[in-house]
């Protein structure tokens, strides 16, 4: 099978937007940066690099005759703000559990941003008090069974649809659109720089540009900057599902150690919690771009970017492809930040 054998109900506008990103390009002294926006992919609750991923989702939900969405994440998930928005679009209901991935004691943390987009969509929020894990959740697998007990029809999607088995397809798609929207820009991104945490962005693009590369593309590489801080389990899994969604879409070879880079350096020591780093980045997209980019993943990957940049890491000739996967609403649950 290929990509476009499997069925996508679409909740995008389309082809997420491409441009330059001609100020910071020059104040980096470097590389060309361009960026891809999934923050402004779909009309959904502000959208985001989930919404891509449930496109290929969606069916199955849809197949199984689920009645309720579950899945889970931090209060300021962004990835269930997103599953929150499409049960709402689909007339579905949504359970959501909501753990205490980030000690940070801004006191509307659970209240605000993403949390409070997922009340007002009419999902069913439940705080838990658990720390941070990108693996499967027991709470989340009695929120499953609970659902059920109750005589509902759960369809189960875990921590950023990552650990599910099309949870890799959205991205993989995304490959396949870059090289479209190059052809009309007349450009050529040989590096692209993408935030990892659960796998299944970074490794659908793994996939997706492989199987390009196997039909006679051009290669270049992919770069995951972790902003897990539990990088050992995310390269793990970032590996892993790169692998199971090039099976399915036909790659048959096995992909090489060098398709696969997480990066580590601009997490901090925690998952959700910013460093200066991630604040200069914020600001410096803010004052030269007018692109807000958020503190707990695109804040960590543009700190990677600039990094990369200035230290000649990227070189200068290159075309470098930033995707930005969302993210926005949480800023509003850090306000202590910047005031
Ligand atoms: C997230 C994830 P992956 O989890 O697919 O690696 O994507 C990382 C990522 N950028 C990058 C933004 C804006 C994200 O929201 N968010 C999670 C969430 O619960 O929101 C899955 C962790």
């Amino acid at each position: 099978m290929a990509i476009t054998d499997f069925e996508r109900y679409p909740l995008t506008f389309g082809p997420s937007p491409v441009h330059r990103l001609d100020r910071l390009s020059r104040h980096l002294g470097g590389a060309q940066v361009w960026a891809k926006r999934e923050d402004v992919n779909s009309g959904l609750a502000f959208g985001g690099n989930k919404t891509r991923k449930l496109e290929y989702i969606v069916p199955d939900a849809l197949a199984e005759g689920a009645d309720t969405l579950v899945s889970i994440g931090g209060y300021q998930s962004n990835h269930t703000r997103q599953v929150a928005a499409v049960a709402a679009k689909l007339g579905l209901k949504c359970r959501l559990v909501q753990e205490k991935w980030v000690d940070w004691d801004d006191p509307v943390n659970d209240k605000v941003g993403n949390i409070l987009l997922s009340r007002i969509m009419g999902a069913d929020v439940r705080l838990d008090p658990h720390g941070f894990d990108i693996g499967i959740r027991r709470s989340w697998e009695d929120a499953i069974a609970e659902v059920e007990a109750s005589g509902g029809r759960p369809y189960a999607i875990p921590a950023g649809a990552s650990e599910h088995k099309l949870g890799g397809l959205g991205f993989a798609n995304w490959a396949h659109e870059v090289v479209e929207q190059e052809k009309d820009l007349g450009v050529f991104f040989d590096t692209i720089v993408v935030c990892t945490v659960t796998g299944s962005t970074h490794a659908g693009m793994i996939a997706g540009f492989a199987a390009l590369e196997d039909a006679g593309g051009r290669p270049r590489r992919v770069i995951g900057i972790d902003a897990s801080a539990t990088l050992e389990k995310t390269r793990e899994q970032v590996g892993r599902i790169a692998r199971s969604t090039a099976k399915l879409i036909g790659v048959e070879r096995d992909l090489r150690d060098d398709e696969v880079t997480v990066l580590e350096g601009w997490a901090g020591d925690h998952y959700g919690i910013p460093v200066e780093s991630t604040i200069q980045a914020i600001k410096l997209s803010g004052r030269l771009e007018g692109m807000i980019i958020d503190p707990v993943y695109e804040g960590k990957s543009m700190a990677g970017l600039i990094d990369l940049i200035t230290s000649g890491e990227i070189e200068r000739d290159s075309t470098v492809l930033y995707a930005h996967l969302g993210g926005q609403p949480a800023l509003n649950a850090y306000s202590g930040i910047f005031g």
